[in-house]
């Protein structure tokens, strides 16, 4: 083809491109903050301290799109001693679409985030899809307060955003106590 047919394709093919929508719809945005509302002392358990880690995830920035989900990262070493993962958040952040929220949990890998730990599920009520809006969190688990900052990620339709907040530190493991003759024992001595 000539040089003006070969401009005229690619000028069509460019146009083609360019995506059309409503002039008024809205770009899909997905923007949260997770806040770290400090821990309570939860007991002694087995010789390990258990606290309760409360958090908060709030949106912020633009927000059409509700969360799907968010994982907070937690280390592998505590999944089995986790416990009481809350399951519902109760608040006047967003009056006109209720006041309780319900959450499924799970722990582990999150695919979709990459991230492991323990993930919170929307299932019902209020959703967190707008701006200002919050819900709280919170789990009883050991660890000391990793003030240099844990993992954490969040999911609105397909849009996925990242961040750190702090929680219970990867290390020390908690090690339940044992005596010098259990050890011992462990060992056939
Ligand atoms: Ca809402």
């Amino acid at each position: 083809m000539t040089l003006r047919q070969a401009l005229g394709t690619a000028l069509v093919a460019a146009a083609l491109l360019v995506p059309t929508r409503p002039a008024l719809a809205a770009d899909p945005c997905f923007d949260v903050r997770v806040e770290y509302l400090g821990r309570t002392y939860y007991g002694n358990i087995g010789g390990v301290q258990y606290w309760t880690w409360n958090y908060k995830v709030i949106g912020e920035t633009c927000l059409n799109r509700g969360l799907s989900h968010w994982v907070l990262g937690l280390c592998q070493n505590y999944w089995a001693l986790v416990r009481n993962i809350s399951t519902t958040s109760t608040d006047n952040s967003d009056p006109p679409e209720g006041t309780l929220t319900t959450y499924t949990t799970a722990i582990g890998l999150d695919p979709t985030t990459a991230e492991s730990g323990i993930k919170w599920n929307s299932a019902s009520g209020n959703q967190l899809n707008k701006v200002n809006e919050y819900d709280t969190f919170s789990f009883v688990s050991p660890g000391e307060e990793n003030l240099m900052g844990v993992a954490w990620a969040a999911k609105g339709a397909t849009l996925v955003e990242h961040g750190t907040t702090i929680g219970p530190s990867c290390s020390p493991v908690p090690v339940e106590t044992t005596t010098w003759t259990k050890v011992k024992a462990r060992f056939g001595n």
